[in-house]
């Protein structure tokens, strides 16, 4: 059984739709991010960086005790591994759906972050850093609709990890800036491809 503690963004769903991809038993855990229930000692335990989503594998033994992965890229490919599915074992492709994983966490992740923080969060409004933030959250979806020109899924012809990774970014992400796909047409003819699986569906309402 594997524990899945998470919440209700677009990282939580990129880890409840590998769940569902990879068809693991999972039970949920969620989280309140206002009322700070990932910042106790209890959780922080767990997974010392004090962040979701991460996962309890409480069949596999790491050190002493079930293991535990956090975050999307460690989950996606530690399930991609356990299960043989979604990530070739070696390889050209597999070197480009890891470029794909860390694209999404590390540049257009943090770019949705900071809007987040000045668009929504702040009580005091910033045009400057609000500007800076929508930007680069435009610049930054331009890789992924100029990819899914040129191939129908992001790492070439197959399904894969890197497609989970980036559907809520797609699906979440960009209707809150800039709003619709209206301007991005590859995007969204492959977000309503991935958007049919019963596994994306099942794992976009987890926290239900
Ligand atoms: N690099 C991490 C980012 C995780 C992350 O930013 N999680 C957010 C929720 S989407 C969080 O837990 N924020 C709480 C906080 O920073 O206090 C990943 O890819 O999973």
């Amino acid at each position: 059984m594997i524990d899945l503690h998470t919440v209700a963004t677009s990282n939580g769903y990129k880890a409840s739709i590998m769940l569902e991809e990879v068809a693991l038993p999972y039970r949920v855990t969620s989280y309140d991010l206002v009322k700070g229930e990932h910042l106790t000692p209890a959780f922080l335990a767990l997974n010392p960086v004090g962040r979701l989503p991460m996962i309890v594998d409480r069949d596999t033994q790491h050190d002493g005790a079930p293991l535990s992965v956090y975050g999307t890229i460690a989950i996606l490919v530690y399930l991609a591994e356990k299960t043989g599915k979604l990530l070739p074992a070696s390889g050209p492709t597999r070197a480009k759906i890891i470029e794909w994983l860390g694209t999404i966490s590390s540049d257009v992740g943090p770019a949705y972050s900071g809007q987040f923080v000045f668009n929504v969060l702040a009580k005091e409004k910033q045009p400057w850093a609000i500007d800076y933030y929508n930007k680069l959250c435009a610049r930054m979806l331009q890789p992924i609709e100029k990819q899914l020109a040129r191939t129908r899924f992001l790492a070439g012809t197959d399904y894969s990890i890197a497609d989970v990774m980036a559907y809520p970014v797609a699906t979440v992400s960009a209707l809150r800036y800039p709003g619709s796909l209206s301007e991005h047409p590859n995007m969204a003819r492959w977000a309503q491809e991935i958007g049919v699986r019963p596994a994306v569906q099942r794992g976009m309402k987890v926290p239900s």
